[in-house]
């Protein structure tokens, strides 16, 4: 059962080169915790990042909705993933035809694939969308670099993936030629998927409350960790909206990490 293998043995499994180094990021590092950098100023989130950056393995943006997005942005995030060892995630959740994806991903304002060592993708349009993503990348081994979380499940009160979609969407990331590119999903359940060298990411956690006002659904951190099978607890206004936000990274840092260490103990 792949919850109970440790991170550092699924390093020596994963196909995609960027889950390997993430695993073993994370078991050096020894943290679990993504936060969900959801702020629309830029100096803000490199605020947070730099305040945060000891505690994660991984830091996810959505640069769709910064204010002030500039290269500088861009190049002093870089910075702060190197200085504090994470890696950076862009949320784009690309869900087009495979050249429309593939320009999404490197074109444009953006270009998020000179800078994101991992994307988000829905698997909605089928294996083009890997495939298209790939070829923004171009030839060569820069695909090696780079990966790709594929959602299988989301955590919205009403959402339409059913059980099918989920097991079709299994099948994308474990199956075919593209599957060195896919570093993970994105997904509420142990059940979605069972190859080990792939990594769980797992939204909706906070340590109260139980929803927001918009169909968002949360978990605790022991919850995702040691019922539903994530790897990777994300968090973003748990922390963002505390008082002391590094405080705060630390607490779910450890809760996550603790979670972790007893799953794989029991
Ligand atoms: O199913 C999902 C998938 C994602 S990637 N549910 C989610 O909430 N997310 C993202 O995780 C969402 O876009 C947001 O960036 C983050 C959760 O933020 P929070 O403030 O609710 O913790």
């Amino acid at each position: 059962q792949r919850t109970k293998l440790t991170y550092e043995s699924r390093a020596n499994l994963a196909k995609s080169a960027v889950a390997k180094r993430l695993f073993n990021l994370m078991a050096s590092k020894q943290t679990n915790l993504c936060l969900a950098a959801d702020l629309t100023k830029a100096d803000d989130i490199l605020d947070i990042a730099d305040k945060c950056g000891p505690h994660i393995c991984l830091l996810k943006t959505h640069v769709d909705f910064v204010e002030d997005f500039s290269e500088g942005f861009i190049t002093n995030l870089k910075s702060l993933a190197k200085r504090h060892n994470f890696l950076l995630m862009e949320d784009r959740k690309f869900a087009d035809i495979g050249n429309t994806v593939s320009l999404q991903y490197g074109k444009g304002i953006y270009k998020i694939s000179s800078w994101a060592d991992l994307v988000t993708a829905h698997t909605l349009p089928g294996r083009s969308v890997l495939q298209g993503l790939k070829a923004a990348l171009g030839p060569g081994d820069a695909s090696k670099e780079r990966g790709v979380f594929l959602l299988a499940e989301m955590s919205a009160s009403g959402n339409l993936i059913d059980d099918k979609y989920k097991e079709n969407s299994n099948k994308i990331a474990t199956e075919g030629a593209d599957v060195d590119f896919v570093a993970g999903v994105v997904c509420q359940s142990s059940k979605t998927f069972a190859f080990p060298g792939l990594l769980q990411l797992t939204p909706g956690v906070k340590i109260d409350e139980s929803v927001d006002k918009l169909g968002q659904q949360y978990q605790t951190p022991e919850h995702v960790i040691q019922e539903r099978g994530a790897d990777i607890g994300v968090v973003g206004r748990g922390i963002l909206q505390a008082s002391n936000v590094e405080q705060a990274a630390q607490t779910y840092r450890d809760r996550l990490w603790a979670a972790y260490k007893d799953r794989v103990a029991k």
